[in-house]
């Protein structure tokens, strides 16, 4: 009888010691878009999404092991009689994935490893970790596969958190939302991508139609009693039809989603702001790059007047930028990093131009003699050194240039959090002069324009209506932070900032209410207690363990442990260093 595990490397994450790095954490915000931003900085975990939409389709029984601690994984091993063993890693956790196989063919010899996930595209990857079988791109039809199951079948859609442990200013308040896994991979193959070389350039589906993804919506937001969700695809919009399926689905039913997702800039511009909105887009990614335009997604955009435009939609953008790239030098970094802060977006992310394996890049640079080999793998992730020789920057100096790069978006723009609170607030208030003028004018939305245009006898658009509430909720959920905002500014304007734009809520939403007034008093309070953990260094919160089993627990919500593991973060902590509870 087969039995499966499929088993996320181990914690604890952003620990310096033989297997991880100090800025290399399982968090989103804190460490590569609100890093830098102390107490500001919004904190979450995301799960590990391959591992339940492999199990969720596979018959053979199977347990998921996501965000194990070492005990807990070879516990698991030892106790699981598991035939298989999938492990899931990227390039930078290799040596975890070494450690686990080592100790699985140790303890169980018969079991067959198997490896997957973007680590896989380490060029010589069986030899650095023991394992029998190697899956380099898609997992569900490869493992169908290798399990002689039909690989034709329709894709099911798991049940799963878009992130757990959700924390801001120490406060538990920031609301639930679900996975919706569209797709992976993409077409637009630019040379630095891991995920579009992943993926051999092309796009895979996993719901393929509108209604697919709106159902995908309702099963997810019963179990999860949610209306909000991310989906993971790296551009959702580059699928029009299916886009305008979801919103046709969406309106039929009166059921009003609302979305976080990536989308390239090109795709934005086919598709309209009016549609996103509608669409119930409240979260874009956009990898804006840099200022010399040196990706098609780009070309020809007026980014500064998009990510204008949508935020006074009520998008919030998380804007992306590349440091290091090739046309950098010490003068020309800075106007990049001057560029990308311009744009204004509410959040912004530095990345650097990393040669990941699998990627053009990275055979490019392999075929220069530009990668820098005996760097360790677990250093190789993208914000602190780069592992590759650049003409104009010092190994150490790129750590620093990173750093200060978060630093001054943060001093210029202040807490990412206000500059969501003021998006979502002047959405809420864009959605309301468009309804009245929408019905003063006689206007009605046209799906096949997509654009509002005057109708013959229009009725009132119920469904903008819900969309306008959505906003309200969205908005009103950031007006506890504000006041703590405005107590830990980094300087005189971001606190001037986080008091115009409360004054703004109580202009458009009236004075707090009396739970709203504890809420915000609670907040304060966890907020000083973040305050002062974090004055030694970052307070990182270890992500739960999360341990499902297919097919008894099918259905079922995967469940975080309650777990609540604390390691305080030190830069460049000594090997030696382990975790300790705070
Ligand atoms: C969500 C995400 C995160 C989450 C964490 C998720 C998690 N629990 O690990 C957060 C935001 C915390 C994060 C952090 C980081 N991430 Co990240 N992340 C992603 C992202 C955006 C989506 C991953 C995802 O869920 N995809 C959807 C699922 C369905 O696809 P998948 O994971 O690839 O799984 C499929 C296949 O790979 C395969 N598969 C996967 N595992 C297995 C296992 C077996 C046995 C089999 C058979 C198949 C298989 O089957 C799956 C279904 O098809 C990807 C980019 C992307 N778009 O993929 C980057 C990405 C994976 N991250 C990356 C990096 C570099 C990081 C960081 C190092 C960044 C940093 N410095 O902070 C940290 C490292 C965290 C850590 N300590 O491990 C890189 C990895 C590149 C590489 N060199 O390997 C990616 C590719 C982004 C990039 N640069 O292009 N990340
Ligand atoms: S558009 Fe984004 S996801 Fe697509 S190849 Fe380029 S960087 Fe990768």
């Amino acid at each position: 009888m087969k039995k499966l595990l499929l088993a996320g490397v181990f914690k604890p994450f952003g620990v310096s010691d033989e297997y991880g790095e100090a800025l290399c954490t399982m968090e989103l915000l804190n460490n590569q878009v609100t890093r830098e931003q102390g107490v500001h900085s919004p904190r979450s975990n995301n799960p590990s999404f391959g591992l339940y939409i492999m199990a969720e389709n596979i018959e053979v029984p199977t347990t998921v092991l996501d965000f194990p601690s070492w005990e807990e994984f070879t516990k698991e091993v030892r106790e699981g009689n598991y035939t298989h063993i999938g492990l899931s890693f990227i390039a930078p956790n290799v040596i975890k994935a070494k450690r686990m196989a080592e100790y699985v063919r140790k303890q169980s010899p018969s079991a067959i490893i198997i490896l997957g996930g973007h680590g896989t595209s380490i060029p010589n990857v069986t030899e650095i970790v023991t394992c029998d079988e190697v899956c380099r791109g898609e997992g569900v039809t490869w493992m169908r596969r290798y399990f002689g199951e039909n690989v034709d079948k329709p894709v099911l859609h798991p049940v799963v958190h878009s992130a757990v442990k959700k924390f801001v200013y120490g406060a538990p308040i920031i609301s639930e939302a679900g996975i919706i896994i569209t797709g992976v991979g993409c077409q637009n193959t630019c040379r630095f991508c891991a995920t579009t070389h992943k993926f051999d350039k092309q796009y895979t589906a996993f719901l393929s139609t509108g209604e697919d993804v709106f159902n995908a919506c309702v099963k997810t937001g019963a179990a999860l009693k949610v209306s909000d969700f991310a989906l993971m695809d790296e551009n959702f919009g580059k699928s029009p039809r299916r886009a305008r399926e979801l919103l046709e689905n969406m309106e039929r039913n009166g059921r009003a989603f609302t979305f976080s997702t990536f989308s390239s800039a090109e795709t934005i511009g086919k598709l309209g702001i009016d549609f996103l909105v509608r669409l119930g887009v409240k979260f874009l990614w956009i990898g804006v790059e840099s200022k010399a335009n040196l990706f098609d997604k780009t070309k020809g955009i007026d980014l500064n007047v998009l990510i204008a435009d949508l935020q006074n939609h009520g998008i919030t953008v998380l804007a992306s930028a590349i440091l290091f790239l090739e046309h950098h030098d010490k003068e020309t970094i800075h106007e990049d990093i001057d560029w990308a802060i311009s744009l204004e977006s509410d959040l912004l992310q530095f990345m650097q131009f990393g040669p990941i394996p699998g990627t053009r890049l990275y055979k490019d640079y392999d075929e220069e003699g530009k990668l820098l080999k005996d760097i360790p793998w677990p250093r190789q992730h993208g914000q602190d050194e780069i592992w590759f020789v650049h003409p104009s920057f010092t190994l150490k100096e790129t750590a620093e240039y990173t750093k200060q790069a978060f630093i001054k978006k943060y001093h210029t723009h202040g807490p990412g959090v206000i500059n969501m609170a003021h998006t979502y607030l002047k959405g809420y208030l864009t959605m309301k002069r468009l309804i009245e003028d929408n019905e003063k004018k006689g206007m009605a939305w046209d799906s096949k324009t997509l654009k509002y245009v005057k109708a013959g006898s229009p009725k009132p658009d119920e469904f903008l209506k819900l969309r306008l509430e959505a906003m309200r909720q969205s908005a009103l959920e950031f007006r506890p932070i504000l006041k703590s905002a405005e107590l830990y500014a980094p300087n005189l304007e971001s606190a001037q900032k986080a008091r115009m734009i409360a004054q703004k809520f109580d202009e458009t939403f009236g004075k707090k209410t009396f739970m709203e007034n504890v809420m915000s008093v609670a907040v304060r309070a966890l907020a000083f207690v973040e305050y002062i953990r974090s004055q030694n260094g970052v307070v990182m919160r270890q992500p739960p363990t999360i341990r499902h089993t297919w097919p008894d627990r099918k259905g079922k919500v995967p469940q975080a442990s309650s777990e609540n593991r604390w390691v305080r973060q030190r830069e460049h902590t000594p090997a030696t260093t382990t975790t300790a509870d705070v």
